[in-house]
């Protein structure tokens, strides 16, 4: 899985406004807020399941409502399609 072009990057990243690029790596981070623990959880878990479908794993801490992701793929060392994927899904995750 090849690291994204700049192009390409920013184009995608466009469509994930809530993303924020690290300062330390290549990678996208952001954090999740819901209304309390068991939401926040839930969501996790429907994350979890498409984490080892797509066997591609957010790095992510939870406290209380709060879930903060960041993805990189690391077999690559930074951004590639698999975290604009996975990226995408926790948006949706995230809304429903
Ligand atoms: N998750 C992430 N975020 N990046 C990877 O490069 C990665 C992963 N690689 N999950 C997978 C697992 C790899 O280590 C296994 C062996 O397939």
């Amino acid at each position: 899985m090849p690291k994204l072009d700049a192009t390409i990057r920013a184009s995608l990243l466009k469509d994930l406004p809530k993303w924020r690029e690290t300062q330390d790596r290549d990678a996208i981070a952001r954090q999740f807020t819901f209304k309390n623990f068991s939401e926040a959880f839930a969501f996790m878990t429907r994350v979890a399941l498409l984490a080892e479908k797509l066997d591609h794993h957010p790095e992510w801490s939870n406290v209380y409502n709060k879930v903060d992701v960041t993805l990189s793929t690391h077999d690559a060392g930074g951004l590639t399609a698999k975290d604009i994927e996975m990226a995408k899904a926790m948006e949706e995750y995230a809304r429903t």
